[in-house]
């Protein structure tokens, strides 16, 4: 069986002899030759360059059996494609060139010809798919309009008092006029991915936890669920959404076939009160892989445990790996899940 069939498998909830493995920001400052890289050309400049951005997605799968690659660019190409360029920050974080908050500059947004602009993404993963080959999986990805609104409005990453927030309960018909705006632009820029080779997308809703519970519905799933349902019917989509697994029903909803868990939740238990036919990723606590081989083969096989006996499981971390992730951890825990039985 290859890569890419386990990894097809696993979204079709068949039952598996070891779950498939991918990492986010596999693409991290945790590996020298992507720090190499990045002495030459800015993050925007990989991004945006699918030559680079084929190397940068390449490099961990060089070192690494993993199941699965996601395609090396940043959710925040589509604020920049509809005309609110970013900046990745060396000392953390994202800078906006500007923070968006009347009325007429989301009229200014450019929300025509979107995938033309990030055409250099389908060049990417065409080219990823081509040096790649068939045996692995390709994942694209989004971010949720909530998630992009919420550094847009913001001009860079949210703080505690989040301006989306602040749009949504002041002024409805100006956050649903731009959610419309974000939600069209992701549905133009998945379909593009799909065209392009992607196996699976998956839709990144890291902010999650700045609305209210009781808003969540309105202030992000609905325009989720729209996206999903304009996509080509049974196409796999995981959704990630940060802090909010106790909302599963709300998020099986919404037409995902997967739900990724952040590393808050028991994901066994999770496993068993979402319906059989949805499959659950996850939930490493990306910190172990800061400490040594030791830990992280413990906590790799704990998990892997748990989840022993249940079908629609992929391996994953709880979210992206950081800058101090060693590299050597990151070996362990891939060959943990290769090997286990
Ligand atoms: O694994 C990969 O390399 C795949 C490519 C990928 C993905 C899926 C990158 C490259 N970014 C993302 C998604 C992304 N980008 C999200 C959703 C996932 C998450 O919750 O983290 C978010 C919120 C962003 C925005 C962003 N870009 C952040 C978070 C900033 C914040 O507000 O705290 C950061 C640090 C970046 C830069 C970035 N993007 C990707 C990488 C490899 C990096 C680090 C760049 C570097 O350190 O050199």
């Amino acid at each position: 069986m290859t890569s890419r069939e386990r990894f097809l498998a696993a979204l079709a909830c068949q039952p598996l002899d070891r779950p498939p493995v991918w990492l986010m920001r596999q693409a991290g400052r945790y590996l020298p030759e992507y720090r190499a890289m990045k002495e030459k050309h800015s993050f925007v400049e990989m991004v945006r360059t699918p030559e680079l951005a084929t190397e940068v997605t390449l490099q961990p799968l060089r070192r690494f059996p993993l199941d699965a690659a996601i395609i090396f660019s940043d959710i925040l190409v589509i604020p920049e494609a509809l005309g609110q360029p970013y900046r990745f920050k060396e000392t953390g974080g994202i800078e906006m060139e500007y923070a968006l908050r009347s009325s007429e500059q989301i009229s200014r947004l450019r929300s025509k010809g979107v995938h033309q602009r990030l055409d250099y993404v389908a060049q990417a993963l065409a080219r990823t798919r081509s040096e790649l080959g068939n045996a692995t999986a390709l994942l694209g990805f989004c971010g949720t309009p909530w998630t992009l609104g919420s550094y847009m409005t913001q001009g860079g990453s949210p703080t505690e008092s989040p301006a989306i927030l602040e749009l949504f309960q002041k002024d409805r018909p100006l956050f649903n006029q731009l959610m419309g705006i974000l939600t069209s632009a992701c549905i133009d820029y998945l379909k593009m991915q799909i065209d392009a080779g992607a196996d699976a997308v998956q839709l990144f809703d890291s902010w999650a936890s700045l609305s209210p519970d009781k808003d969540y519905g309105e202030a992000s799933l609905r325009w989720v669920q729209e996206i999903i349902e304009a996509l080509p019917s049974s196409f796999p989509v995981i959704l990630f959404a940060k802090g909010k697994a106790h909302q599963r029903k709300a998020l099986v909803q919404t037409g995902a076939r997967v739900i990724s868990y952040d590393w808050s939740v028991n994901l066994a238990q999770e496993r068993k009160l979402v319906p059989a036919s949805i499959a659950v990723q996850g939930n490493l606590d990306p910190e172990i892989l800061t400490m040594d081989q030791e830990t992280t083969q413990m906590r790799t096989l704990e998990l892997l445990e748990s989840m022993r006996g249940h079908a629609g499981y992929i391996f994953n971390l709880g979210h992206g790996l950081t800058p101090k992730a060693k590299v050597e951890n990151v070996q362990t825990l891939v060959e943990t899940v290769c090997n286990f039985k």
